[in-house]
């Protein structure tokens, strides 16, 4: 397996709006960031990957882009960004950049001209349809409820969108589109960025036709995901992008597919011909939701974690590359999902870290997630501020009439904004973020979860983060070692080993809040164990067989 930096490193998302706001206007922003870079070298992570920066009117927190070469005004200036990036560089951190091509603003100049009429120039930048039997085109469902057209009074055509109604397709058909969005790449590249993460880049390639979804309920518009995921030419257009771009440069690219299963996941990252560096696949995010998609919600099961992920981690081995991640800007916090944010919030936080970045693959830190940050509860939806919230909302509580405490619970489980309340920072008001009004209320916890304090403690769930890193970069094992699920059917322990040459690594987790017994498979043989990380005192006790403690997590390196 050939090394590169991009396996090597750790990763940390920011997600701007949310992390530090420089200038008391409740909204973060990008001198806030560069205030806390020495607060992400102390973590010692490598890269930053950055949330949308680009001039947006904000329907979808910038991933809803009107100019991909200016900075929202909300988060400051060029300058600030140039400040920024060389603040990182100076630490040794380097920048991915969010890339957002599936779609645009609908305020982008782009689309103001395309709208304009049937035959401007643009016209072909975004895809119009005219409707059928005074109705959409077709009967797909946006991802974000409702139909995923939209009537335009100006030409009396509807366009495409798959997301918000401020979020048209690009039509990555016309070669125009696809020469632009290459520019758009360069500048960035020019402007020394180190690589990007590519928005929904799944789902830029749609079926011939746009044929209807299959109607699979008694819903006006249907899921048509067969019909825009992994479309025919999805391949040939990322292929082009990296031809045309990517490869010319030492970047690092990661796709963000919800789609991707694995012979999706190696044709995107393998080294011969692959399109990008890694991928964010979403099997194990979607182990809490049924067939109807996020909100048609259930529980996860270790059984089903286990499958998912040892199936990602012996697949991808040697032919392609995983990101780990358990949380990011559209997830619920995984401390409140696959932890337990009660009694044992500590000791599970850092049982999941141990466990995901021991695996093989680039792992992904959210901001937050190094405090144990959780889900909140605000008492009423007009707290919230996701779009995706909101559109759900309308339509299950107004349209469907569902009773609105059973809406609310969904979105406690799974609503977005549980993962953009303000980070942490400190125990004064607004948790330190800022000054002023935060545009999204504090989680209330904040009194007790903030950087300061876990800067005070040495056994902070920040400290355990920054143990995880430093020993990626004593031992090759931790990255390029090969992963062996073991007690395959143990229901309360997710124990595995990674091996590299005469090494091997045996990570065990208890992912309940019982004792259950760890029983050391025989053909695991060693003469010699090392405590690398764990998040209780160990003893030096013999490891054949001994009772974990509640969520407790260990790893030892066998010789
Ligand atoms: O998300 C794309 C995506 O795959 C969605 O299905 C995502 O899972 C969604 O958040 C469902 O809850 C990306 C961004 O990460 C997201 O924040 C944007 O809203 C979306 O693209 C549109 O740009
Ligand atoms: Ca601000």
């Amino acid at each position: 397996m050939s090394k590169q930096w991009w396996k090597e490193s750790v990763v940390y998302q920011v997600y701007p709006r949310s992390f530090n706001d420089s200038n008391g206007d409740g909204i973060g922003d990008i001198k806030g960031i560069t205030e806390k870079l020495d607060y992400l070298q102390e973590l010692g992570i490598d890269v930053v990957w950055l949330s949308p920066v680009y001039q947006s009117p904000n329907d979808d927190n910038g991933y809803d882009i009107s100019d991909y070469r200016d900075i929202m005004s909300e988060f400051g200036t060029m300058e600030e960004w140039e400040e920024m990036l060389d603040g990182m560089h100076v630490r040794g951190i380097k920048l991915l950049m969010d890339l957002v091509v599936n779609h645009s603003s609908d305020e982008h100049t782009w689309f103001l001209e395309s709208r304009k009429s049937k035959d401007n120039e643009y016209r072909d930048y975004y895809i119009w349809r005219p409707g059928k039997d005074g109705k959409a085109p077709n009967n797909w469902a946006s991802f974000f409820s409702g139909s995923a057209w939209q009537n335009d009074e100006e030409t009396g055509e509807y366009y495409l969108h798959l997301f918000s109604k401020k979020q048209p397709d690009l039509n990555w058909e016309n070669p125009k589109v696809r020469s632009e969005i290459h520019d758009v790449v360069r500048f960035w590249i020019d402007k020394g960025v180190d690589g990007f993460r590519l928005d929904a880049i799944d789902v830029i390639s749609k079926t011939e036709g746009l044929p209807d979804a299959k109607v699979v309920n008694d819903d006006q518009y249907q899921w048509g995901g067969e019909y825009f995921f992994n479309g025919p030419r999805m391949m040939e257009f990322l292929k082009e992008l990296d031809d045309e771009v990517f490869s010319k440069h030492d970047l690092m690219t990661v796709a963000e597919t919800s789609s991707a299963d694995i012979d999706r996941g190696i044709a995107l990252t393998n080294e011969q011909d692959g399109v990008v560096n890694m991928l964010f696949h979403f099997e194990h995010m979607d182990l809490t939701s049924g067939p109807g998609g996020k909100w048609d919600q259930k529980d996860w099961e270790l059984a089903d974690l286990k499958r998912v992920m040892t199936k990602w981690q012996n697949d991808l081995e040697g032919k392609g590359w995983n990101s780990l991640y358990m949380e990011n800007h559209d997830q619920p916090r995984s401390v409140s999902v696959f932890g337990n944010d009660k009694e044992y919030r500590v000791k599970s936080a850092k049982m999941l870290a141990t466990w995901l970045h021991m695996m093989q693959g680039t792992p992904y830190i959210y901001q937050g997630q190094e405090l144990g940050m959780t889900n909140v509860r605000f008492g009423s939806i007009e707290d919230y501020r996701d779009v995706e919230i909101h559109n759900m909302y309308k339509e299950q509580v107004l349209e469907k009439e569902v009773d609105p405490v059973t809406v609310m619970e969904k979105i406690y489980k799974k609503g977005r904004d549980n993962a953009r309340t303000p980070m942490q920072w400190d125990a004064s008001e607004n948790a330190g973020f800022t000054t002023g009004d935060p545009w999204i209320k504090v989680n209330p916890n904040y009194k007790e979860i903030n950087a300061e304090e876990a800067l005070k403690d040495p056994a902070s769930i920040f400290y355990h983060y920054k143990k995880l890193i430093e020993l990626r970069k004593k031992h090759d094992v931790i990255v390029y070692g090969s992963y062996k699920l073991i007690l395959e059917d143990h229901s309360e322990i997710y124990a595995y080993t990674r091996t590299l040459n005469d090494e091997t690594l045996l990570v065990i987790s208890n992912f309940s809040d019982k004792t259950p017994l760890f029983e050391l498979p025989e053909d695991i043989g060693f003469s010699s164990k090392e405590l690398l990380i764990s998040n209780y005192e160990v003893g030096e006790e013999d490891i054949k067989g001994f009772k974990l403690k509640p969520y407790e997590s260990r790893v030892y390196r066998l010789t």
